[in-house]
């Protein structure tokens, strides 16, 4: 498999400063002329890209030419200093399957082009630093026709905005628009727009005020204004992400724009909340100023996911909102780092680069923001920010761009910090606390562990936020940052009492955190600690500690764990509080956490311990979880605000707890009188749990026709079903007639269920559910490789499990490299077998 490697970059010899493109859709031979006027800037061949190409004409300044084409390449040689190039293509969007370049989804053409979708679309320099502006018409019946920039005539638009090939985009379709206007900070009148398909919109509100609200956040938070005079959002059904920043042209996953009451659920309003933020602020943070290659992928989005982070806290709860993104960080990204796919937040080589859209490019990357901005501070941040704005406007940059602009506006030195970049691999923080004659000290010790290919890692710049409290619970030292550079490090601080360390507050580092506090140290910070963080921490340490007791060893639960999780449950806590301190952690993050400390995890006792750890709270809160959920009612209208929300989270973990008292009578009359998806959701996975034999064909009588609920129905199902049966639910869903592989929202519906919704089902002892997920890998891997690939990461944990699972997991992904067709999957599996 052919390999590239960050130290080989070299910027095109050609580039190409402009691009006019005409479309001829139809289905199954969409004509496209491109005419290209470029530039040489050094010596050497233009090297253009094209995959799936019928090449009909080529033409330089004019003249017919006859180019060299070698596979997916055309060669250019000896070309003038400036010329235009003119080819004509043909194309089918209908047999494109693999939702890469110009493809078809319900009868509506669509696009996607990062990374390197556009060389499926014409022939171009398909690469990141080759900016162009675009000038695009399309030739349709359809009514809607769309690409970038403004529209200077019907389907003729024109984008004044430099951009790589991978942010063009074009829809067409049958669509109805939602639309709005947008006055930015710069005067500009901004028309909006969230196109959907007819009978969709009503779904569309919320995505269009999350819109609006992003903008005015960029503003005044960034200091970023929009740029055109429209802004255009297509909800599409088949789509391989969640979503795409195309310039003035976003196009998202259906699931991440359509919401009402009745069909979408908390999480899913959270979800379209951030992910349209998420596409808006690329417009500057990957649209205006753009990645050189793509080993620089996390530059623009470890940044747009910290600035969707920092949206969604200013929007919601700042505390809700961070443990929740620590929680998805070690459930996706520290798995990874743990495993043969673990690689630096900048990769330095890669076969397909549609393989390294990876929770370490984004959450890690992401993390890597919030360390800077705490080493130089809010002030020194957006000083940072600013000079990148202004130096790199219009450019393709590299992280040493980016760090270069805070080493010069903070006078930092970011050297190794750098490393953060550069060493794979979660970082061990050791910390031992003593007090001795009037002083405090915390021993540090940090270590990074061997991942592929990084045998020995360097010491990194840990941030470590703390504080410290009193035994009865006063904070006697609110936080403090610590930068610690060193392998070994003292921190010494004078206190006439023994104080109870409240350490890495916030989550100040992506690190694993090795302490030792004992369970009254926790229990103080669990009651009393200022950072919200620390005090969920506490509380999920105290709970982790019994649960991984228990699965090694079958060690009973303690009372003073119950009572200090039943206070919790009925303290004065904010809801959406309690709901993620109630929270056990999961059975992934457990077999993880068992493997770390030497124990071969078993997947079936781990989700035993978990059903009673469930059970024993629910005994012990026996008599208030009636009343606790009456408590948390919200009466009246949906609203998908965070305090709403909340409170409904906390109601579905109370009715979790009874249904494992009443056999799932309460959540029979919950669902019965739900009023909205949330609710719904939550009573139907409680019945699904009991063993309901009804709930599964009364949800789908009343929602066979909603393609976004079925679903949720087909998730839900797998991933709730008792594990022995896992395998059988999934297997016998694949064959319902509303299976449909082709579309990866219903696939990942299915096999992601029980992947990461049903991990003792996937790891079956008998192998069924490896033998299940990777046959339909392999098939899938025929029509479309990226997604195929993508879930592919299922296997990675195999060096965790027993001789026997290890062997049956190592059969699996021998099925898949013999199957394998696609160049993504191939390297995938390679990696996973070492
Ligand atoms: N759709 C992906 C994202 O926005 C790729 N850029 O992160
Ligand atoms: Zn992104």
């Amino acid at each position: 498999q052919t390999k590239t490697y960050l130290e080989d970059y070299a910027p095109p010899p050609v580039t190409v400063s402009h691009v006019a493109l005409r479309f001829r859709l139809a289905p199954d031979a969409t004509r496209v002329t491109a005419r290209l006027t470029c530039e040489r800037r050094g010596p050497g061949d233009m090297v253009l890209d094209g995959e799936a190409l019928k090449t009909l004409r080529v033409a330089l300044d004019g003249a017919k030419i006859t180019p060299e084409i070698d596979g997916d390449r055309m060669i250019l040689r000896e070309t003038p200093d400036a010329f235009t190039l003119e080819t004509e293509v043909e194309i089918a969007p209908e047999d494109n399957t693999e939702l890469s370049g110009l493809y078809m989804s319900n009868g509506m053409y669509c696009t996607q082009c990062e990374a390197e979708g556009f060389r499926r679309i014409t022939w171009m320099l398909d690469r990141p630093d080759v900016m162009a502006t675009y000038e695009v018409e399309i030739e349709s019946d359809l009514p809607v026709r769309l690409s970038n920039g403004d529209e200077v005539a019907p389907g003729h638009w024109r984008d004044p905005w430099p951009k790589p090939t991978y942010l063009f985009a074009l829809v067409a379709g049958e669509l109805v628009a939602t639309s709005d206007r947008f006055v930015t900070s710069e005067g500009r009148d901004v028309a909006l727009n969230v196109w959907v398909r007819p009978g969709d919109e009503g779904r569309t509100a919320y995505a269009m005020d999350a819109l609006k609200r992003s903008m005015r956040w960029d503003e005044h938070v960034y200091g970023r204004a929009y740029d055109l005079s429209v802004f255009n959002i297509v909800a599409v059904d088949d789509f391989n992400m969640g979503a795409m920043e195309n310039k003035g042209l976003n196009i998202f996953n259906s699931r991440y724009v359509l919401a009402s009451p009745e069909t979408a659920t908390d999480a899913d309003y959270a979800n379209i909340e951030r992910i349209v933020a998420h596409e808006y602020f690329h417009n500057w943070t990957g649209n205006r100023i753009t990645c050189r290659d793509w080993f620089q992928l996390c530059l623009k989005e470890g940044l747009t996911v910290f600035r969707d982070q920092q949206f969604m806290q200013d929007m919601r709860s700042e505390a809700v909102q961070r443990i929740g993104d620590v929680m998805t960080l070690r459930a996706r990204q520290f798995r990874e780092d743990a495993g043969p796919l673990a690689h630096p937040v900048r990769p330095e080589s890669f076969v397909a680069i549609d393989n390294f859209y990876t929770a370490t490019v984004y959450e890690k990357g992401a993390e890597v923001i919030g360390m800077l901005r705490r080493i130089v501070g809010a002030e020194g941040y957006a000083a940072g920010c600013a000079l990148y704005f202004e130096r790199h406007d219009g450019e393709a940059c590299t992280i040493e761009d980016w760090l270069a602009c805070f080493e010069e506006a903070c006078g930092a030195d970011l050297g190794q910090f750098k490393l953060w970049y550069s060493q794979a691999g979660t970082p061990r923080l050791r910390a031992r606390s003593e007090w001795a004659d009037g002083i405090w000290r915390l021993h540090l010790s940090q270590s990074v562990p061997p991942t592929p290919g990084q045998e020995n890692k360097a010491p990194m710049t840990i941030p470590l936020a703390f504080g410290l409290l009193a035994a009865d619970g006063r904070e006697l030292l609110p936080t403090r940052l610590h930068v610690m550079t060193g392998a070994d490090d003292v921190v010494e601080i004078p206190r006439p009492e023994r104080p109870v360390p409240s350490l890495l507050r916030g989550f100040s580092a992506p690190v694993i955190l090795e302490d030792d506090l004992g369970d009254a140290d926790r229990l103080v910070l669990l009651a009393h600690d200022t950072d919200p963080f620390a005090r969920w921490e506490s509380g999920r340490r105290l709970s982790k500690d019994r649960l991984m007791r228990h699965a090694a060893e079958s060690t009973a639960f303690d009372a003073g764990w119950l009572d200090a999780v039943a206070a919790m449950a009925v303290s004065d806590a904010d809801p959406a509080f309690r709901a993620l301190a109630l929270a056990l952690p999961g059975e992934d993050d457990l077999a993880q956490s068992l493997h770390e400390t030497g124990v071969v995890p078993d997947p079936d006792a781990i989700h035993a311990t978990r059903e009673a750890a469930l059970a024993a709270i629910a005994g012990r809160l026996a008599d208030d979880l009636d009343g606790l959920r009456a408590s948390v009612a919200t009466p009246g209208a949906y609203a998908p605000d965070a305090e709403a929300a909340g409170k409904r989270a906390l109601a579905a973990t109370l009715l979790r707890l009874t249904t494992r008292l009443d056999g799932g009578d309460a959540a029979r009359a919950a669902y019965a009188t739900a009023d909205n998806m949330t609710d719904r959701m939550a009573a139907f996975t409680c019945r699904l749990e009991a063993g309901d034999p009804d709930a599964a064909a009364e949800f789908e009588a009343a929602w066979k026709d909603d393609r976004l609920v079925m679903d949720k129905w087909f998730m839900a199902q797998v991933a709730h079903a008792a594990p022995a049966e896992a395998v059988a639910v999934a297997e016998r869903l694949t064959g319902h007639p509303a299976f449909d592989a082709k579309n990866p929202n219903r696939f990942r519906a299915v096999l992601g269920g029980l992947i990461a919704g049903n991990p003792a089902g996937f790891h079956a002892a008998n192998g069924s559910g490896y033998r299940f997920v990777a046959d339909w890998l392999v098939r899938l891997d025929r029509s479309n490789p990226q997604t195929a690939a993508r879930m592919s990461s299922a296997f990675e944990t195999r060096a965790r499990w027993d001789a026997d699972r290890q062997a049956l997991m190592g059969e699996a992904l021998g099925t898949m490299r013999e199957g394998a067709t696609s160049r993504d999957l191939r390297e995938m599996v390679e990696r996973m077998l070492g």
